[in-house]
């Protein structure tokens, strides 16, 4: 319970911190007379949860330049391996996240190491 209570109070401190730099950014945008075009990055992200031995949604298909983020909403400890090893994330436990930004065109397909039967696929068009 300690542990988990230290990683909520560091979560915490990082999205305080967040919006904190999105504020003084919008803040900054507002006094240049306005966000125009190109001043604030198009960040799209897409959520892929792990439940009950599986990823959901299984193909999850994206823009380039998308960050997906995986939530483990399972018990048990998993990972995101991709099969080429190029994406890997540590042993994630519950609510544990591990994000992944996609820059390029092409079918990512992954596993968890634990449970080598958990399959997905990320789609990036
Ligand atoms: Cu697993």
């Amino acid at each position: 319970m300690k542990r988990i209570g230290r990683i909520a109070g560091v979560a915490a401190i990082l999205v305080i911190g967040l919006a904190i730099a999105m504020s003084v950014h919008i803040a900054f945008a507002k006094s240049r007379g306005g966000v125009h075009a190109g001043s604030v990055a198009t960040v799209s992200a897409a959520e892929v949860k792990i439940d009950n031995f599986a990823f959901t949604p299984a193909t999850l298909t994206v823009k380039a330049g998308t960050e997906v983020t995986w939530i483990n909403r399972d018990d048990i400890p998993h990972t995101v391996v991709s099969d080429d090893q190029a994406i890997k994330s540590k042993a994630l436990d519950t609510d544990d996240k591990f994000r992944f930004t996609f820059t390029k065109a092409g079918t990512y397909t992954y596993f968890c190491s634990l449970h080598p039967k958990m399959k997905g696929k990320v789609v990036v068009e």
